[in-house]
């Protein structure tokens, strides 16, 4: 990639719009905006109403809104124009056509926008991967903490733990070359205490229960029982809509099923699994060995009884059952006997009880994903960088000598250092960017 091409890309959707925005950024975004719309020496941030013509034929193919942004002030830090045009199909391949034909001029590569402006001190990697989760949002709450994240809450988290660990290194450094026996025993404690203390703020970021992991990805809610307990159809009546084939035929859910809802703001993502039982039948066999895989793989059980045969509730959907899951029997309508309140009733039938359902599933989902204070971790990447932190900063309390102590907390200032990019910014680059959409 050469970060010196001037590019350009649509940067909002494809497809038939009412507007659609071309940006162009880097060195000739000026000479482009001669070309394309003849405004010469365009004063920075100021909006301009312009006939967009094609660079070679010099016909006219829109009009429209035309920025300049004058780097480093802008999205990139370079120079960036802006076109708004007509969202059409033909606007925009021929604007994109012309600007192709413009010498020095390429295609920008997915992310390429965001990787230039985190390149040019815009922004820290955190907050450029904050970027891709608000688009990726589909949910309020995903949408609050994708914000939170652009906005710099990671990046100030993360760069108060490395200034402290480089003051700490600071000082170790500073007593490097004393006689051991000069350093105060006081001075060593506290440092110590500050290792210690960053420690357990950075142990208690990471036992957060995969919180804002779980936000960002989904809460997996997994539907389990015995065949014919009614679980398809109430995957049906949860998302209101009809995903699942039901049928009185035992056996009928083969493949988990998926269905996406958002409940409350939050994103949970239910799936519906096969009837677990004995079977011989090797498709079935296969996707009762689905289920299983699937219910331990989930945030939450829902354990579904078939009310027809209540109280007798099946041992190994019981079994499976984990502290907090959920039992609950469906068939109420054909339920004689009193329910324990243990259990909850529930008819994918009638509709009765699933009110309650999705009440219950939404108070455990946002007593999980709640945005707290102090912002969450949300990907694999930081979590990896803030292990290999911790286990560097505790190796560093066993060591015997400065210089080694040093070493350690050294390695640890720059393993949390690459997650803001502060440090070793290159070969992150790579990972992230790739789940950018072109001309973001
Ligand atoms: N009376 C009554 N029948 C129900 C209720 N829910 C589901 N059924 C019926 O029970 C039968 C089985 O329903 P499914 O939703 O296919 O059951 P399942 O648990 O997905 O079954 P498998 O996919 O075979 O494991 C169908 O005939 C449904 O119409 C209910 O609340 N009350
Ligand atoms: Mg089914």
């Amino acid at each position: 990639m050469d970060f010196s091409d001037t590019i350009f890309a649509c940067s909002s959707g494809f497809g038939k719009a009412g507007i659609a925005i071309i940006r162009v950024s880097g060195s000739k975004s000026l000479e482009v905006l001669d070309i394309v719309s003849g405004i010469k020496n365009p004063k920075a941030r100021q909006v301009r109403f312009a006939e967009i013509r094609h660079s070679v034929s010099k016909e006219v193919i829109d009009k429209g809104i035309v920025i300049y942004f004058s780097g480093p002030e802008s999205y990139t830090g370079e120079d960036v124009v802006e076109f708004q045009v007509h969202g059409g199909r033909s606007v925009l391949n021929e604007v994109l056509e012309s600007l192709s034909l413009i010498e020095g001029l390429r295609v920008a590569e997915a992310g390429e926008f965001s990787r230039r402006a985190v390149l040019n001190g815009k922004m820290d990697l955190t907050s450029a991967e904050g970027v891709i989760d608000l688009i990726n949002a589909d949910t309020k709450e995903q949408r609050r903490q994708a914000y939170r994240q652009l906005s710099g809450s990671l990046c100030k988290l993360y760069e108060d733990w490395r200034s402290r660990i480089v003051k700490i290194l600071a000082y170790i450094e500073a007593y490097i070359d004393f006689p051991e026996e000069d350093i105060p025993a006081s001075e060593i404690l506290r440092l110590d205490n500050d290792v210690k203390l960053l420690i357990k703020e950075q142990q208690e970021h990471l036992e957060d229960n995969h919180r804002g992991e779980v936000l960002k990805n989904g809460f997996k809610i997994a539907i389990i029982g015995v065949p014919n307990a009614g679980k398809s159809s109430l995957l049906n009546r949860l998302v209101k809509r009809d995903v699942a084939i039901v049928s009185k035929k035992a056996g009928t859910t083969r493949d988990v099923i998926e269905a996406y809802l958002d409940i409350g703001g939050y994103p949970v993502i239910f799936s519906d699994t096969a009837g677990l039982r004995s079977s011989e039948d090797e498709i079935e066999a296969e996707g009762i060995k689905r289920a299983l895989l699937r219910a331990q793989d989930s945030d939450l059980i829902l354990g579904i009884f078939d009310g027809e045969e209540y109280p007798f509730l099946d041992s190994q959907t019981l079994s499976l059952l984990r502290p907090g899951d959920l039992s609950i029997v469906n068939k109420s309508d054909l339920i004689r006997c009193k329910i324990k309140d243990d259990v909850l009733a529930v008819s994918a039938l009638t509709g009765f009880g699933i009110d309650l359902l999705l009440e219950r599933i939404s108070l455990i989902v946002s007593e999980r994903l709640s945005l707290r204070d102090s912002p969450a971790l949300t990907s694999l990447r930081h979590r990896e960088a803030i292990s290999k932190s911790i286990s560097y900063l505790q190796r560093s309390l066993d060591a015997q000598q400065l210089d080694l102590r040093a070493e350690d907390i050294r390695m640890a200032a720059r393993h949390i250092g690459s997650i803001t990019g502060t440090i070793g910014v290159e070969e992150v680059l790579d990972v992230i960017f790739k789940d950018f959409c072109i001309g973001k």
